[in-house]
């Protein structure tokens, strides 16, 4: 492997929605490169970027992984992303940690919910975007079409810098508006050969159309070239070209271009103009770090030599390799073997076996320049999102802006005893993807995991076999119910034990009466005449307040009442604290049962955005999910709906919302508060209580 300085790298993000053609793109654009020796398929599960065995089970990107291709004394970095939104944190990682978007978008398919949310984060970040219509050969493909939907859904400023020859089929060659030339592809071509002719007649029509719209809108965004244009001056092919990577830097211009991969046909123009129209790291501003320990900004110096700084934009762990650790060098010159420096986990780690990966195969090289991307193995505690730097200049970086989960399911271990194993390994999922995250939630007794949906969860699940030997499965969480009263009673508690010596005795009476709702709880000493003794109240109080963790309705915690304690009596002898707890939880279990005991359930405030032609679809859900409907009001493109809905109803909410929005709705809930569960709900709570109880008995 040759040493690329600053100045001659690309980092590209390959970016879009599922299926559009990713990973068969960056599989063929490393292979036509001459950097992969072997052009692999995602359908046999032989493609550069979709390598694990996750990935190849399910024949889609599931992690962010990276290729690289050798063009023109260049080495383009390539993050091929996942498209499904379940694994929308490995995409931005994949955006955050290069300079460049290529979004693709399927000839067929257009524009997809994945295209919109790629466009709008790369938007954010302004980075420089080109896009390519993939898959040019399939039945039905069509160019323009995919263009206007570029046009009309993302961006009027999409500009196509080449036109297909034939289309589906019959696809087999391209025209290049710059350099005016026509590229008819060999069939049965290996590495996207192709013969260069003139334009074809019939296609001197469209090519003087797309031309010329091409060179206008390129004068448009430099008034010195639009001068000479307007002039009737030619503008030479090197001219336009510049002036296209200006208007991209400056998010003025999106050239489009086309082709299909499997083929590999378009893939030698892509990579030259990946080349030619990407920024290189070094001709981007400096990055904007933090001094670790104090708030002052320190700028990144990316020429050598500068103090090593890098992100850590991904970390995966592989039974075989241990943890791998994929880093961006944000400045200075790195060598295999150097001693780097984690601040924020104060652990120094040593940069062994420093490599570059093709997919799953890793190179080790003596030395790299800043604005490279790299990959090193067995760190000791380095994980995602971390900064390496040195210990003389400790720094951070900004970090990827994670989503957040959006789901949450219980885990349950096959195997009684696997527990500790369970938590351990989930902690070490969690550092590797960080857009999952579980807990161990105490009142319900299990162990809650979240993430971006179902298909999220599920694959960790699988990992959690594949890599640790853990077999669980997901189950549905349990709610954390509660009880209170609605009305209310007296009665009396009586403790009295007479066994051999000293006996146990403990008397009191005590009133239970609602309290509004989000009070907690309240005990009121009205004891007069020293019918019990003040030391001994305090235990009543006690006993109340653990007799009412469990409810009279369905056994679950009772909230929002009060507790006086009004009258009762003691002995000389055998009373005592305990005695007086007892006698308080007695109290509380007789008198509960009298004071209309209710079932409480938690609500959840929602907010979801959906297209307006699902509003009513997802209005009708919400309402049969016991959804009430606060309000709608539009939201950009969208709808929002405020609502409050049970959280037992919301159970695989985000899967439903998928279906019924085609992906494009989302939606996020809060806890608002507890409120009375309807009867039914009530009785159906308490009899699957009833069961549980029944079957820890056995
Ligand atoms: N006909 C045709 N199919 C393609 C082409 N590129 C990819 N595909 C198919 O489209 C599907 C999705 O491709 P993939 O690269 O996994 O897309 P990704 O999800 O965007 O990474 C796979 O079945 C590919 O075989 C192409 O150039 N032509
Ligand atoms: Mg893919």
């Amino acid at each position: 492997m040759r040493e690329y300085t600053t100045e001659k790298i690309r980092n590209v993000a390959v970016v879009g929605h599922g299926a559009s053609g990713k990973t068969s793109l960056v599989d063929a654009l490393a292979f036509v490169a001459g950097s992969s020796k072997r052009h692999g398929s995602v359908k046999d599960g032989t493609s550069l970027t979709d390598y694990t065995p996750d990935e190849i089970d399910r024949k889609y990107s599931i992690n962010l992984a990276l290729a690289y291709a050798e063009w023109m004394d260049v080495k383009i970095n390539l993050l091929d992303t996942p498209g499904y939104l379940d694994f929308l944190g490995d995409a931005y990682a994949g955006l955050h940690a290069a300079d460049g978007a290529l979004i693709v978008v399927g000839s067929t398919a257009g524009v997809e919910v994945g295209t919109e949310l790629m466009w709008e984060e790369a938007a954010r970040r302004g980075m420089p975007r080109m896009f390519f219509v993939s898959m040019m050969d399939k039945e039905h493909a069509n160019f323009e079409k995919a263009y206007v939907d570029i046009r009309e859904h993302l961006t009027p400023r999409v500009i196509p810098i080449e036109i297909p020859v034939g289309e589906g089929q019959d696809f087999h060659g391209i025209i290049n508006l710059f350099s005016k030339r026509c590229h008819l592809y060999r069939k049965g071509t290996k590495t996207g050969e192709y013969d260069e002719v003139d334009v074809p007649p019939e296609y001197r029509d469209r090519f003087d159309k797309y031309s010329q719209e091409l060179i206008e809108r390129i004068a448009e965004t430099d008034d010195k070239l639009l001068e000479r244009y307007l002039g009737g001056e030619e503008i030479s092919r090197d001219e336009a070209l510049e002036a296209m990577k200006a208007g991209m830097a400056r998010g003025e211009l999106f050239p489009l271009l086309c082709g299909a991969a499997e083929l590999t046909y378009g893939t030698r123009a892509l990579l030259s103009k990946l080349v030619e129209l990407m920024p290189s790291p070094a001709s981007l501003p400096a990055v904007q770090a933090q001094r670790w320990g104090s708030a002052e900004p320190v700028t990144l110096e990316r020429r050598d030599p500068a103090p090593f700084v890098a992100h850590v934009f991904k970390t995966v762990s592989e039974p075989h390799v241990g943890d791998v650790t994929f880093f961006r060098i944000q400045a200075g010159l790195l060598t295999n073997g150097t001693d780097v420096f984690n601040a924020p986990r104060d652990v120094s780690e040593k940069l062994n076996h420093l490599s570059i990966t093709q997919g799953k195969d890793r190179t080790e090289v003596p030395l790299l320049h800043a604005g490279d991307i790299a990959s090193v193995a067995k760190l000791k505690d380095t994980h995602t999102n971390d900064t390496l730097s040195t210990k003389a200049a400790p720094v951070v970086v900004p970090k990827i802006a994670l989503p957040e989960p959006l789901i949450a399911l219980a885990v349950e271990v096959h195997q009684h005893g696997e527990e500790d194993k369970l938590s351990t390994s989930l902690q070490r999922l969690h550092e590797e993807d960080p857009t999952f995250h579980f807990e161990y939630v105490g009142e319900l007794g299990q162990s809650i995991v979240r993430g971006r949906g179902e298909r999220h969860l599920e694959v960790i699940i699988g990992r959690l076999k594949r890599k640790f030997g853990v077999s669980a499965e997901l189950t549905r969480p349990r709610v954390a119910y509660r009880e209170t009263f609605k009305g209310k009673a007296e009665g009396q508690g009586k403790h009295k034990k007479q066994t051999g010596g000293r006996g146990q005795y403990g008397d009191c009476w005590i009133r239970l009466a609602p309290l509004p709702r989000g009070s907690g709880y309240e005990f009121v000493d009205d004891i007069t005449g020293g019918v019990i003794p003040n030391k001994y109240i305090p235990a009543v109080d006690k006993g109340i307040q653990e007799a009412s963790q469990r409810g009279a309705i369905a056994g679950y915690p009772v909230v929002d009442f009060r507790a006086e304690c009004f009258d009762g009596s003691y002995h000389d002898v055998d009373s005592s604290e305990m005695a007086f707890k007892m006698a308080g939880i007695l109290a509380f279990r007789s008198v509960a049962e009298k004071c209309k005991p209710v079932l409480l359930e938690p609500i959840m405030e929602v907010e979801v955005l959906t297209p307006d032609e699902n509003l009513g679809e997802v209005m009708g859900d919400l309402s049969g999910r016991r959804g009430q409907i606060l309000g709608t009001e539009p939201d950009g493109r969208l709808t929002k709906i405020r609502a409050f809905v049970p959280e037992a109803e919301m159970y695989k909410y985000s899967t439903q919302l998928h279906s019924i929005t085609h992906g494009r709705g989302t939606f996020h809930a809060k806890f608002s508060s507890y409120q009375e569960a309807p009867p039914d709900v009530a009785q159906k709570v308490a009899a699957e209580r009833a069961k549980e109880e029944e079957e820890k008995k056995k």
